[in-house]
């Protein structure tokens, strides 16, 4: 990797509510997507450190946000998952809430890091993000994670497949392994674009 400005982010601060999001200043680029996709995996291995956001054998674990500075008031976000069946009602809602004022408030929200696990198809949560995003004129950069899980031709099918059912004007889309440390150019390029402006 020749020059990738993620190496270094630093945890900035996690919030459970609206009051406690860092200034709405500089840009952002959220993370999200369901539990247990590797949303953290992938931070860390964008941000080259490994104890950066959390990640866990044990899905849903993660039920804040995390912001992390990457440099001045450029910032990384970890979402909470979405998606994860074994939480009662009353906390979904609270995640729903979080998420939906975290959506509605943040001026300097540049874009959307989608992430998906390459062997499950897109899932109600995430259509209804891109759904989201495009009616908030907010780009989605889709990353297909775990590519390591399939062979290279079945690799290549699952983003033909994905294309399909996506518009390709409003989301980009890539391969990534974080166990084989593959993609990640690809998506630095993507969040400088957003970003580094
Ligand atoms: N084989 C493989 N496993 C991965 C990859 N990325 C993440 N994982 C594993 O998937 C599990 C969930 O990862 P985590 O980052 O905690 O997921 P999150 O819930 O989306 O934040 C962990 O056991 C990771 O080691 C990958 O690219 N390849
Ligand atoms: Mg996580």
């Amino acid at each position: 990797m020749v020059n990738n400005p993620y190496r270094g982010s630093q945890f900035l601060t996690s919030a459970s509510k609206i009051n406690q999001f860092p200034a709405d200043i500089g840009r952002e680029v959220a993370f999200i997507g369901r539990s247990n996709v590797g949303k953290s995996s992938v931070i860390n291995c964008l941000t080259d450190n490994k104890s950066l956001a959390k990640t866990s054998k044990t899905p849903g674990r993660t039920r804040l946000i995390n912001f992390f500075t990457v440099k001045d008031d450029i910032r990384l976000v970890d979402l909470p998952g979405y998606g994860f069946a074994r939480v009662d009602t009353a906390t979904k809602r609270q995640w729903g809430e979080m998420l939906n004022d975290y959506f509605m408030e943040r001026s300097s929200l540049a874009g959307i890091i989608l992430i998906i696990d390459i062997r499950r198809p897109l899932k109600a949560g995430d259509l209804e993000m891109i759904d989201w995003s495009e009616r908030a004129g907010l780009p989605v950069h889709l990353i297909l994670n775990k590519a390591d899980k399939l062979p290279f031709s079945r690799q290549k099918k699952a983003l033909q497949d994905i294309k399909k059912q996506v518009d390709e004007t409003h989301v980009s889309m890539q391969l990534f392994s974080v166990l084989k440390k593959t993609g990640i150019e690809e998506a630095v390029f993507r969040l400088n674009t957003w970003l580094m402006g």
